[in-house]
């Protein structure tokens, strides 16, 4: 029987490089022979994209932020049936750009849903499903902000301010606190090289305790 693959999420505020990492560990898993897929949220599948477009544009019309968040569990329950879990029951890890830590992080800490709230929806879409382990990058939100913000046109959520921003930080590393074995903070403030060297590492570390891949091979 094929073991179930482990599903890895990249988590942090605007612009810490998670697509970077998640392009690098996605090359790491590749170097050890882990068969794996890359996703994202909001999107992942072609109906989570099309609800991606509908909260990532800017639009005049206030949005509620109870509808915001209704739409991001949307798109997450299309993607986890759809897309994820046919993945990890296949034996493939799934590396995937931001899940429901995201959303105590945005619609909790940023907008002010009550977190009871996000629970009980993150307990409709998912059960019991929770990311094996995640990635938490974690840098000063000015840093982030100053890396992301020479692309052009500013999104819904870019348009927002520092504080929004400050306590989308201090919500994730709350969150952390609670389950260090689960959660990996990066200072992603630092050097990329460091910072690749560090997600490098940690990558080959949880693929040689889950005793996936074919080794031995050097990532460094
Ligand atoms: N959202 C939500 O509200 N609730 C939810 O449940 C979910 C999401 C799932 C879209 O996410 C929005 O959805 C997001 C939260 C909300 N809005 N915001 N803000 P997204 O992940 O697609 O968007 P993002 O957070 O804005 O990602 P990003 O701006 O693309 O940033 P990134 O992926 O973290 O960074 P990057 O593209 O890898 O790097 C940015 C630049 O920095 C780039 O030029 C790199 O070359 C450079 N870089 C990266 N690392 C370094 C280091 N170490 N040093 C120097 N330069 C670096």
């Amino acid at each position: 029987m094929t073991a179930r693959g482990q599903f890895i999420t990249i988590e942090g505020t605007e612009g810490v490089g998670k697509s970077t990492q998640l392009g690098n560990a996605s090359d790491t898993l590749r170097q050890l022979g882990v068969s794996h897929i890359v996703t994202r949220e909001p999107g992942g599948t072609p109906m989570a994209e099309s609800i991606r477009k509908l909260l990532l544009a800017p639009r005049e019309e206030p949005v509620n932020e109870i509808t915001e968040l209704l739409l991001m569990f949307a798109a997450r329950a299309q993607h986890l049936h759809g897309r994820i879990l046919p993945a990890l029951e296949s034996g493939q890890w799934v590396l995937c750009d931001r899940f429901t830590d995201a959303t105590f992080a945005y619609q909790g800490g940023g907008r002010g849903v009550p977190r009871e709230r996000i629970a009980v929806l993150e307990n409709l879409v998912q059960g019991e499903f929770r990311p094996d382990h995640v990635i938490l990058l974690d840098a000063p939100v000015e840093t982030g902000m100053t890396r992301a913000r020479h692309r052009g046109d500013l999104d819904r959520f870019e348009q927002e301010a520092v504080p929004f921003f400050q306590r989308i930080r201090e919500t994730y590393l709350a969150r952390a606190k609670k389950a260090p074995g689960r959660y990996h903070i990066i200072q992603a403030g630092a050097p990329l090289e460091q910072v690749s060297g560090e997600v490098r590492g940690l990558i080959a570390t949880l693929v040689a305790g889950s005793g996936a891949g074919s080794p031995p091979v050097s990532v460094r």
